[in-house]
């Protein structure tokens, strides 16, 4: 893999990783950077907010700067909760030596809660120490006010006030107007011109999102980007891992997640993909004998699917048409109730097991399959109540719980001989689509 790009966050650790230090490393994995850290401060929180903050004996924090700076050639730094003087001190001698990096500092005075995350000596000694090292600073709007000595409310407001921050030294400000009435809009000034962001307005009160921000320009900067470029795209990347912020418990503060949003988006794409393989191999194979009357389909789901939505399979089903296997679109998300469905129930007893396709019954197959050992159960649909009939695609999955309930191991076919209008039916499960088709092959008659 050769050498990693490497950028260091100096901030305080939120044992909820929301903000800080377990906040921005979740920041810089997702963008592919690894992440170094050393904290000021231990932030007390859940989502409830902050209790209490306890700052790192100056000593540890003295001894992590070192070893950190004689041993990893770092590409960046981003600086968060600050603490107090002392902290400031070494953060700018360590900063002395590591010149020609971007430095990113998030002028963090307070928690949501009103509590303090730096001392006053400590607000002075980042002005007077850092600024002047800075490559960007991004207070908000409490902040900048405090900065410059008068409540900033307005766009001019925010505009002069960057005029005056630029003064200090930093070769960039991001001036965050995520309070200003009207619309929310932040603003980058570099000494030269002005650009804004107009931000989306969002109903949740989101923990962390000014360590996010900064980190993801901090984390640009590293990937080489220009200034005004890893401005704007902080900015695009805040409003989706923003949309996808969830909570961790039933009350409190939001919470978001670059990684767990990448996370998701890899995994669907992997699912699209194992799909898109099994297409071909189907194509190519051309197994028409196992296509039944209602036609297949194919389906996988994502790890730790929650519904349908979290289920891929083919549109309009995969059928035969003059000898040949026809598969008319997909594969897509939430595209087939059936399939889902038996997948997601059989993913509750055994959640490796996430591909499954429905396949013509046939004595012969059957057979074969027993034959190449594969564990294949009974199901006797004429047994079914009629309560249980209901609906086509309900009937399916409750097939798939009581053989699983009852057998008490996971199977690879789990087969029916039909029942009043229901054709018999074959249900082939598998880890992956490639797996499947595997077993297809096998039991093709
Ligand atoms: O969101 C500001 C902030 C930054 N850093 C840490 C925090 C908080 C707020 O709680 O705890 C460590």
């Amino acid at each position: 893999m050769g050498k990693m790009k490497s950028i260091l966050t100096i901030a305080g650790y939120d044992p909820s990783s929301g903000a800080g230090i377990t906040g921005d490393m979740d920041t810089f994995f997702s963008l592919g950077l690894h992440g170094l850290s050393a904290p000021t401060c231990t932030v007390i929180q859940g989502p409830q907010g902050v209790e209490k903050v306890y700052s790192t004996p100056l000593k540890y924090f003295r001894e992590i700067l070192n070893t950190i700076g004689k041993g990893a050639s770092l590409q960046g730094v981003k600086i968060g909760v600050a603490c107090d003087e002392p902290y400031i001190r070494e953060t700018a001698a360590f900063l002395k030596n590591k010149k020609g990096i971007p430095v990113v500092i998030d002028t963090v005075f307070a928690a949501k809660n009103g509590t303090q995350l730096i001392t006053e000596a400590g607000i002075s000694a980042l002005t007077k120490l850092l600024f002047p090292m800075a490559t960007v600073v991004t207070p908000n709007l409490a902040e900048a006010s405090r900065l410059c000595g008068k409540a900033i409310k307005t766009m001019s407001g925010m505009k002069e006030a960057a005029r005056s921050l630029i003064k200090l030294g930093p070769k960039a400000v991001v001036i965050k107007g995520g309070h200003l009435k009207g619309s929310p809009i932040d603003i980058f000034y570099d000494g030269k011109e002005f650009l804004s962001w107009e931000k989306k307005r969002i109903d949740r009160e989101v923990h962390g999102t000014g360590c996010a921000f900064s980190s993801l320009v901090a984390s640009f900067l590293v990937l080489g980007y220009a200034l005004k470029d890893a401005f704007f795209t902080a900015e695009e990347q805040m409003e989706e891992v923003l949309k996808a912020s969830y909570r961790i418990d039933k009350l409190g503060y939001f919470y978001m997640s670059a990684g767990i949003m990448k996370s998701a988006q890899a995994d669907r794409w992997q699912v699209i993909h194992g799909l898109r393989e099994a297409k071909e191999r189907l194509l190519t194979l051309n197994p028409v004998e196992l296509i039944p009357e209602v036609q297949m389909n194919v389906g996988y789901a994502i790890e730790g699917a929650a519904g349908t939505e979290d289920v891929a399979a083919f549109p309009g089903r995969i059928g035969k048409h003059q000898g040949k296997i026809q598969i008319k679109a997909g594969p897509l998300f939430d595209a087939s109730s059936h399939v889902a469905l038996m997948i997601l129930t059989y993913m509750r007893y055994y959640p490796r097991i996430r591909a499954c396709a429905n396949v013509r019954y046939d004595e012969a197959i059957v057979r074969k399959a027993k034959t190449a050992k594969m564990d294949a159960v009974f199901y006797d649909r004429m047994k079914e109540s009629a309560s249980t009939k209901g609906t086509e695609g309900r009937g399916l999955d409750i097939i798939v719980e009581r053989v699983l309930k009852k057998a008490k191991r996971p199977l690879d076919i789990i087969y029916d001989k039909g029942g009043l209008g229901k054709e018999p039916m074959i249900r082939l499960f598998a880890k992956n689509p490639g797996e499947l088709i595997q077993k297809m092959e096998m039991i093709r008659p």
